[in-house]
């Protein structure tokens, strides 16, 4: 029988005082896993902190930016020291800026390229070795459906979503042979502060252009909500999926699978 349960693992989520992040943590709390999570400022660690315990969850908070190496070591260190092995990293730290790409400088694509994709890098780096020491671990990368897709103004965020789902695929044949398990969770449009930009309703009360985009694109007629994800991560973080690997599990209410809804009265 599938073993879904997190229970005597300790899960590390980055940037998981909200969001997306937070939804996946308190999910596999719920399985069992005990929760730690790093964000990029003291005050955002404590908002956390203070959600999470709104919810009963006793969540380990730690201050860190995915793309400062030295950082990472001692919050593996750390978390190691404070609170046990790491067993599952969810990658979760992202950022995204929607400006077109001739209008984009080199800084800003870079900044983009190092929290959505030499973070994982180096978070995986960093945990990789005492997984192996450990017999084995866990590894989900918040990928995107612009792993697969592009569209205006993102093509710093879809270079790195797109980068994301192959170093994904790389962990899991590089570290496959040490029983750790490497997956990515491909997000739909979910209603988050990421996303909020598309979603504000206009000055006089009718919805965004986009939000009506992405309902024509969603077969599911919805976006979807951050703990529609938290399902999806604990597979993916359980011994249930111990022979998945490499895989991007793309939770997108079908936008995938959809050309988009036809115009009426076709
Ligand atoms: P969000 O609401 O913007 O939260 C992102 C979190 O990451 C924030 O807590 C942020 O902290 C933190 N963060 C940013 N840079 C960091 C760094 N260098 N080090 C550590 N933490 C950092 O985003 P979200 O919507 O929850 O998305 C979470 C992940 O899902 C991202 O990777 C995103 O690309 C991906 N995703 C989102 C959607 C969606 O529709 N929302 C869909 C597909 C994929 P600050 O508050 O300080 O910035
Ligand atoms: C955008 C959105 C998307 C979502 C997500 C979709 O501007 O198109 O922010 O990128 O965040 O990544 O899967």
């Amino acid at each position: 029988m599938a073993d879904f349960s997190l229970k005597g693992k300790v899960a590390l989520i980055t940037g998981a005082s909200y969001g997306i992040g937070f939804a996946i943590a308190k999910a596999m709390s719920a399985a069992g896993a005990t929760i730690v999570f790093n964000d990029i400022k003291q005050e955002l660690v404590d908002k956390g902190l203070a959600a999470y315990e709104a919810e009963g969850i006793k969540a380990h908070g730690y201050v860190c930016d995915v793309t400062n190496e030295e950082a990472v070591a001692e919050l593996v260190r750390r978390v190691t020291e404070e609170v046990g092995h790491i067993n599952i990293l969810v990658n979760n730290a992202g950022i995204i800026m929607r400006i077109p790409m001739t209008e984009m400088t080199a800084a800003q694509f870079r900044k983009v390229i190092d929290i959505d994709l030499n973070g994982p890098f180096i978070m995986s780096k960093a945990v990789i070795p005492d997984m192996i020491e450990q017999g084995g671990g866990k590894i989900i990368n918040i990928c995107s459906m612009m792993s697969e897709l592009g569209r205006e103004t993102v093509s710093a965020y879809a270079a790195a979503k797109g980068g994301l789902k192959m170093l994904t695929r790389n962990i899991a044949s590089e570290y496959g042979q040490y029983n750790i398990q490497c997956n990515g969770i491909g997000p739909g449009y979910i209603a988050t502060p990421q996303t909020a930009p598309l979603r504000e309703p206009r000055p006089d009360g009718t919805r965004h252009p986009f939000d009506q985009f992405i309902l024509a694109k969603t077969p599911a007629g919805r976006w979807g909500e951050a703990a529609d994800l938290g399902g999806p991560a604990v597979f993916l973080a359980s011994s249930a999926s111990d022979f998945v690997n490499g895989h991007i599990l793309y939770v997108d209410g079908g936008i995938l699978a959809y050309i988009g809804r036809q115009p009426d009265g076709e």
